[in-house]
């Protein structure tokens, strides 16, 4: 047992997602069909991260090639590969992407029954310094395929089927969870695989409050009452208890993985300047809260629940408070003593 050297019985990402569906007979090919198509674009990108340090050398996305052509940067090249690779999939009709101001409605001949919102890759203003990234995506499932409109891409997180994000860190790392649950698999890259490492993933329960605060504190003077408060609580809390530590890298995937897995609170919240904060709803907002709540956790805008809001636009922005249950509570709290 322990002493293996070399473990022989590995649980691939495609293995666990068809456990899991073998629950619902009915969807069980064609999400995992969905999802290896997914899982072939992280790779993709993967790949494409981990050489953009080599940029300059070998002239790659971003950079004049020999010919001198300007190459596509990696943002819109992660872009393309997901757009083609969710599309031959043939399991989708609606996609969103972060990239595409309008969504894209997939030919009739390659339809299926999933709207798949995505952000191929987030927090790209941190590639050049070698900080993490990701990629997100949300999943949901379309009643009646055949015409896809455009409502059925504005539907409540709460209603989504799946929803994950894949990490370019110092490994790659992918975390998902199809509603029961969430799970974080991790590329061995010798077999190209992702393998399950991080099984049943829960924001700490006890305490139900994390050590952490994570903000950009630079907009701290165009905050709202209530988000002032609560971060003067993190730094000077009057109930006894330690001050939170701050740790803020700038990439959502990066800052929420960190959260899941040590607990606290992640916060992108209105300010004068942008009254619906920065972070779009569909592809990070509902994708993100998702995986909080199913990790335990929850997920607010300032006004409810985040997964009960019903989006008007597909890129529409929505301020986000989400983490450990209690840290989320009391922002909650603040926020309703204002009404
Ligand atoms: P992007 O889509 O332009 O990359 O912006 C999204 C990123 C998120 O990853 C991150 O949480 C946020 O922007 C950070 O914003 P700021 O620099 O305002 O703190
Ligand atoms: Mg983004």
């Amino acid at each position: 047992h322990s002493a293996d050297a070399h473990r022989t019985d590995l649980m691939t990402i495609t293995r666990f997602v068809l456990n899991e569906q073998s629950k619902h007979a009915e969807s069980r090919g064609d999400f995992t069909i969905l999802l290896s198509h997914i899982v072939l674009g992280c790779k993709f990108v993967c790949s494409a991260v981990n050489k953009a340090g080599l940029a300059k050398l070998i002239g790659l996305a971003g950079e004049t090639n020999v010919q001198g052509e300007e190459q596509k940067k990696l943002d819109v090249l992660s872009n393309e590969v997901f757009v083609k690779a969710l599309v031959s999939s043939g399991r989708t009709c609606i996609l969103v992407s972060e990239e595409d101001e309008l969504a894209i409605v997939v030919e009739p001949s390659k339809r299926g029954k999933y709207c798949v919102v995505f952000d191929p890759l987030d927090g790209s203003s941190n590639i050049d310094c070698g900080v993490s990234i990701g990629t997100i995506f949300g999943i949901y499932m379309i009643k009646d395929h055949s015409e896809p409109k455009l409502e059925d891409a504005l539907q409540p997180g709460k209603d989504m089927v799946a929803a994950g994000y894949c990490m370019y860190g110092s490994s790659c790392t992918l975390v998902l969870s199809t509603g029961s649950g969430v799970n974080g698999f991790t590329l061995d890259p010798s077999l190209g695989e992702f393998i399950l490492t991080h099984p049943d993933i829960k924001v700490k329960k006890i305490p139900k409050k994390g050590k952490i605060y994570s903000v950009n504190e630079g907009n701290a003077r165009n905050w709202d009452a209530p988000t002032a408060k609560y971060v003067e609580k993190c730094k000077f809390p009057k109930d006894g208890s330690s001050a939170k530590s701050l740790r803020y890298i700038g990439s959502m995937v990066a800052d929420v993985h960190r959260t899941l897995l040590y607990g606290g609170i992640f916060l992108y919240p209105a300010d004068k300047k942008s009254p619906n904060g920065k972070l779009r709803v569909l592809y990070e907002v509902f994708p993100m809260s998702f995986l909080m709540e199913q990790a335990g956790g929850q997920a607010f805008t300032g006004k409810e629940r985040a997964l009960d809001l019903v989006p008007k636009k597909i890129h529409e922005r929505s301020p986000i408070f989400l983490g450990s249950y209690d840290d989320v509570e009391e922002i909650k709290a603040l926020y309703a003593e204002e009404q």
